[in-house]
């Protein structure tokens, strides 16, 4: 069997950070590690291309060459998947749709011929053999989450690696949390499961031995969900790390309640990781509480992230707007506390009742769902119906990011995060690293992009004038962080045109009137 596995595009949105990427030369910031792992549990004898439309584009003769096409993805990527699937079906070729997508759609709204529901470790072989008998059926389902001592070496031949940004491993899926809109808990459970440390390495081998010196994102849900397995895994990679003259940074995600063990903080430095993302959500405590988010409450959370920075460690946040506690002050709250809390890189977006979450299955209940969403919470419409008017909801988050994004505050928070986590002097510097050639033509780039023409060129060079000299010695993590607030600077931008565009025509809202009650 000749399988073709195709990772659908994701649109332009924050997550993408597609215009930042432009300056490294790359094309996607991650490849998809789920078609990788799929197509390290297919049979050895069949013959497997992947094509990533997001780094390239998918030419008849891969579909010509295929008998069967396996696609992944993100319910993000529905408008490009099935596009996708409809070119299949034009040439009669059998099409299997995987990935979180699978859980949050109807599987007849993906329009393949057979679906594949949850993670695949334990089914593949199953369904391999269907495909080639002709007796594969509509829908399959594991009966239980497989462990992942189960989860193969992913398939990195496949992917072109030098057009991602960062690799990714896996080291646990699920989390012991249980957050209301989270949709992590409902796909991946809440026991959280984890490769043996050996998996690990010989995932870190492979990439070294393909080259790769850049850095590696730990995709898990959170990766301190089993804190002492995590501590175990940190002791080895640090060892494994130290034969090397240089290595890899890591990043990773994971819960606030890091900030309450020194250990695994210094562990996680020891071993290399660079930053983290935390979901802080709101900076309004009963917004939390009703969330069900408690691990982020009962504590004083912007000196929690201080303490993570100190350790080192960039922090990257979730917020969200839109929990039914938020009052007309949400909006200056949030931007105070992103203000305060030197993360640069925070990702605010509007809640979305995500299929299969029990926010989904709540405001179902109580009649306010009005569709599946888009899998996209970071564009002006609601899939429910909020509290708070829905119009003043999303004029609300655009001013938040505008706040955010502009030049002064987000060269502010930079700067605040680069005081808090500079070496000292006597530290090592880790300077060497940052000076590649990519890095060399993103820092001209930006210097054309941001400083000639950028439309904040003015707190561009005040920023880089104090790159140059209070935080040298953190130079490049500054220059890495200016190049990628121009990503969120262009979206911010791009949002604010939609605003007004959508104002203009009176659709802000983007709630029906029958579900609004209003004429
Ligand atoms: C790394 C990551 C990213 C990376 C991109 C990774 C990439 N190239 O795809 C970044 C950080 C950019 C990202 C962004 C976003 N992400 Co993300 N991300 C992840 C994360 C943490 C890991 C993904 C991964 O590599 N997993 C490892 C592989 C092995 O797991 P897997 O993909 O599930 O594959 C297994 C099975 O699903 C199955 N399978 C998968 N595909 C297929 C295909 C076939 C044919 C078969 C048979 C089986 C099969 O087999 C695999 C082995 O069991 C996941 C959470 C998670 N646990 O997966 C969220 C997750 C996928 N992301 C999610 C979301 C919502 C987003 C964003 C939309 C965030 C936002 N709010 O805007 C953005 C979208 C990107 C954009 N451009 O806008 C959701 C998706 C929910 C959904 N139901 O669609 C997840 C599940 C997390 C969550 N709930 O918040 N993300
Ligand atoms: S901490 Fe994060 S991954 Fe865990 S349940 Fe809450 S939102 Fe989901």
């Amino acid at each position: 069997m000749n399988a073709l596995l195709i990772y659908p595009e994701f649109p332009d949105t924050f997550w993408s950070f597609k215009h930042a990427l432009k300056f490294l030369g790359k094309r996607a910031a991650q490849p998809p590690l789920g078609l990788m792992t799929v197509a390290a549990l297919l049979p050895r004898s069949w013959k497997k291309r992947l094509v990533d439309t997001n780094v390239e584009c998918l030419r008849d003769r891969d579909l010509a060459w295929a008998d069967v096409v396996l696609l992944s993805g993100m319910h993000i990527q529905r408008d490009s998947l099935l596009e996708i699937v409809e070119r299949c079906q034009a040439r009669c070729l059998r099409t299997v749709v995987g990935g979180p997508i699978a859980s949050s759609l109807p599987a007849a709204e993906l329009k393949a011929n057979h679906v594949v529901i949850g993670e695949a470790e334990s089914l593949i072989a199953g369904l391999a053999r269907d495909l080639e008998q002709g007796t594969a059926k509509p829908i399959y389902q594991a009966a239980e989450r497989p462990e992942l001592t189960t989860s193969p070496l992913p398939d990195l031949s496949l992917i072109k690696m030098n057009r991602y940004s960062t690799m990714a491993v896996q080291y646990s899926r699920g989390c012991p949390f249980n957050c209301e809109f989270c949709d992590i808990i409902e796909i991946y459970g809440r026991r959280p499961r984890t490769k043996a440390v050996a998996q690990v390495l010989a995932e870190l081998d492979q990439l070294r031995a393909a080259g790769w010196r850049e850095s590696v994102f730990i995709v898990d849900d959170n990766f301190i969900g089993n804190k002492s397995r995590a501590k175990d895994l940190l002791k080895a990679i640090a060892e494994w790390r130290s034969q090397f003259k240089t290595s890899f940074d890591f990043n990773t995600e994971a819960s606030l309640n890091l900030a309450d063990d020194p250990e695994l903080m210094q562990l996680m430095k020891d071993a290399g990781f660079k930053s983290v993302f935390l979901g802080i959500e709101t900076p309004d405590e009963s917004g939390l509480i009703a969330a069900n988010k408690l691990q982020n409450t009962r504590r004083d959370m912007l000196e929690s992230v201080a303490t993570i920075q100190s350790y080192g460690m960039q922090v990257m946040g979730g917020f969200i707007l839109g929990f039914d506690t938020d009052r007309e002050d949400i909006f200056d709250r949030m931007v105070e506390f992103i203000q305060k809390s030197g993360i640069p890189i925070a990702m605010v977006g509007l809640l979305q009742a995500m299929p299969g979450t029990q926010l989904f299955r709540r405001l179902g209940r109580e009649g306010r769902i009005v569709d599946d969403g888009g899998g996209n919470n970071t564009e002006s419409r609601l899939n429910f119906l909020p509290r708070m008017d829905a119009a003043r909801l999303i004029e609300g988050y655009h001013s938040v990011l505008q706040r955010i994004y502009s030049g002064a505050a987000y060269y502010e928070r930079v700067k605040l995060y680069l005081s808090r986590t500079q070496p000292q002097p006597g530290e090592r510097w880790s300077q060497q690293r940052w000076l590649t050639r990519g890095n060399m033509r993103a820092f001209v780039t930006s210097i054309i992009r941001q400083g000639v023409f950028g439309r904040q060129r003015w707190s561009y060079w005040k920023f880089l004038a104090a790159a140059a000299t209070r935080y040298r010695r953190c130079f490049g993590t500054a220059m890495t962080l200016a190049v990628m607030g121009y990503h969120f600077q262009v979206m911010a931008q791009k949002l604010a045109k939609a605003m007004d565009a959508a104002a203009l025509a009176g659709t802000l809202e983007q709630v029906p009137a029958e579900k609004t009650g209003k004429e």
